[in-house]
């Protein structure tokens, strides 16, 4: 069983994320327990204030440490070992690796940052892990929270349903998922390729790989840099680039042609 708790000052946002999809499903299956935290509960005052002005000046505000600090200490008292994670542009960038260590631990606490960001002493003093979902610039943590509540709860054994572990390996393998299809076999003139009409399962499996593969290959080559590749897949992608060279040395070929004067055949 995981216990998520995240800390707030829209707790709001999180009511549709809690009661649909894999969140619903993981809750219902009794594998995950989740909450939205207001911070404002914790605040003092009769104003409630969360933020406050920045020391030293300049434009807007900083989320002060009292609420903060009083919000965590009850989720952490709550939720035994919980591993506490802020989400900001300075944290490391989040990758499926990190879902997977994510998904290891037995609670985690989101704090949501809005505004400028929160009291550098509640980063020191409160937060185990700053994690960034990308380089570009969100008005606060809670979409970066919801992100990667969803990608550690599908890791958790039982929260897909059925036959999970196939799902979560496409990734897991560092590859992208091959191309997909489904009936019509032919639309708009666009048809399925034969290959996965013709039931022969080992040829669809090898075509799957060299879609997979090419595809990475294209679109992004950065994923096969540090990867370790099988010997079929070194089989695929010598076979991919001797046949690229043979276009790249046809072409070149025309291009001399042309240079030459000779008439233009090709
Ligand atoms: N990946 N944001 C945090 C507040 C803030 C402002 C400045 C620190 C310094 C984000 C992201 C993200 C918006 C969350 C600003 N914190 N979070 N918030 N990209 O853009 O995770």
């Amino acid at each position: 069983m995981m216990d998520i708790a995240v800390l707030t000052i829209f707790p709001e946002m999180f009511a549709s994320f809690w009661e649909h999809g894999i969140v619903r499903r993981a809750v219902e299956a009794g594998i995950l327990s989740a909450s939205a935290v207001n911070i404002r509960d914790f605040a003092s005052g009769r104003h409630k204030n969360t933020d406050d002005m920045p020391y030293g000046g300049g434009s807007g505000m900083v989320m002060k440490p009292e609420p903060l600090a009083a919000a965590i200490r009850a989720s952490k008292d709550k939720i035994s070992e919980a591993h506490t994670v802020y989400l900001t542009p300075q944290g490391r960038p989040f990758t499926q690796k990190i879902a997977e260590e994510l998904s290891s631990y037995k609670g985690l606490i989101f704090v949501c940052g809005r505004y400028e960001g929160i009291d550098e002493r509640i980063c020191q003093n409160f937060i185990d892990d700053e994690i960034s979902i990308g380089d570009f610039v969100l008005t606060g943590g809670e979409l970066a929270a919801m992100v990667i509540i969803e990608a550690v709860i599908r890791l958790i054994p039982g929260a897909l349903g059925g036959d999970d572990s196939a799902e979560k390996d496409s990734f897991a393998d560092g590859l992208l998922e091959h191309a997909h299809y489904t009936r019509p076999s032919i639309f708009e003139d666009q048809e399925v390729p034969e290959v996965l009409l013709s039931g022969h399962h080992a040829r669809i499996e090898q075509w799957r790989l060299e879609t997979s593969l090419i595809r990475t290959f294209l679109k992004r080559p950065d994923l096969l840099k540090n990867r370790k590749m099988s010997k079929q897949e070194i089989r695929i992608l010598n076979h991919w680039q001797s046949e690229i060279g043979n276009i790249i040395d046809a072409q070149s070929v025309c291009k001399s042609f042309a240079l030459s004067g000779d008439e233009q055949t090709f």
